[in-house]
């Protein structure tokens, strides 16, 4: 693993540093929007005075903290791979260059004392997780490395109350923020509830380090919604995702391809609806993620 210079500098000075995940980039949103949205990300962060941490393996090495050239890198390469944890000694032998899920950045983050990451939206248990057992690692690494993410939720594309209940399961501690609605990504409600709010970053912050002071190795999950004005108009949602999973099942799409196929549908089949919705739930996560870094750095 390699730490950037201006990640490392701004940890050994304590300054505020958010983890960005970057199989957003590689296989979340379509080119040449992905290198702009990533590009933005960091932007939005250096102008709230917060140094930007995105993470992804280049050449089998882990970077915390890639740079502008290697954001691009990483955006056009047609070789691509998605990182989860269980393939990070593959990637090392065999110098892969690949985009980290949110569980493979939370590893990295975790190790290079990133406290706390922002996504879009997390991976979960999938529908008819009962019979094909497929529900994301990011669920049990975020059970393991003790970062604060934030998220917009899980897309309605998973099985959301068995995501909850599997975070229930695997201590996890989930909070909405400044909502006890439970968001579906796209949407700002997804019908179900977490049980507690929390209203500030500082809040989220005190509870990061009663985590700490408990030796937990738990990540705290914040759930941010949406704001409703960007969310994704629920009718054209729900239409679609009945014609995405239906597709998923007709060509047998299976493993890790399913999550990338079915975001890459939602994204073809609402003409891009999807994906401004996406990029105003990534813009809030960075934003809120923002705040409690500095909360944290405090
Ligand atoms: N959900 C989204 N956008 C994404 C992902 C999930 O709304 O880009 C990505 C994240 O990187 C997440 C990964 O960690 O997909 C989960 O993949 P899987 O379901 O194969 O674990
Ligand atoms: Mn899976």
């Amino acid at each position: 693993m390699r730490v950037g210079t201006q990640v490392a500098a701004a940890l050994a000075a304590g300054k505020p540093v958010l983890a960005l995940e970057s199989t957003i980039i590689t296989h979340g949103l379509p080119r040449p929007r992905n290198l702009a949205v990533a590009l933005e990300a960091e932007e939005q962060l250096r102008t709230a005075g917060v140094v930007p941490a995105t993470i992804g393996v280049l050449h089998g090495v882990g970077v915390v903290g890639l740079s502008t050239a290697e954001l691009h890198e990483l955006a056009d390469d047609d070789e691509v791979v998605k990182l989860s944890v269980r393939d990070l000694p593959i990637a090392k032998v065999r110098g892969l260059t690949g985009g980290t899920t949110v569980a493979a950045t939370a590893f990295f983050a975790h190790q290079a004392g990133v406290k706390v990451f922002s996504t879009g939206g997390l991976g979960g248990v999938h529908r008819g997780a009962s019979a094909t057992f497929d529900e994301s690692a990011d669920l049990i690494a975020l059970a393991t490395y003790p970062i604060v993410l934030v998220s917009a939720g899980v897309k309605s594309i998973l099985d959301i109350p068995a995501t909850l209940e599997r975070f229930e399961t695997l201590n996890v501690p989930i909070v909405g923020y400044r909502s006890k609605n439970y968001p579906g990504f796209y949407v700002s409600d997804s019908g179900y509830k977490v049980d507690y709010q929390v209203d500030s970053p500082a809040q989220i912050a005190e509870l990061a380090r009663a985590r700490d002071e408990l030796h937990l190795s738990c990540a705290v999950v914040v759930a941010n919604p949406v704001d409703p004005a960007y969310e994704l108009d629920r009718e054209l949602h729900d239409a679609t995702l009945i014609k995405a999973l239906a597709e998923c099942e007709t060509r047998g799409i299976h493993g890790h391809d399913i999550t990338p196929f079915l975001l890459d549908y939602m994204q073809r089949e609402t003409s891009g609806e999807s994906l401004e919705a996406n990029l105003a739930v990534y813009r809030g996560n960075v934003a809120l993620g923002s705040e409690i870094a500095k909360a944290l750095a405090e």
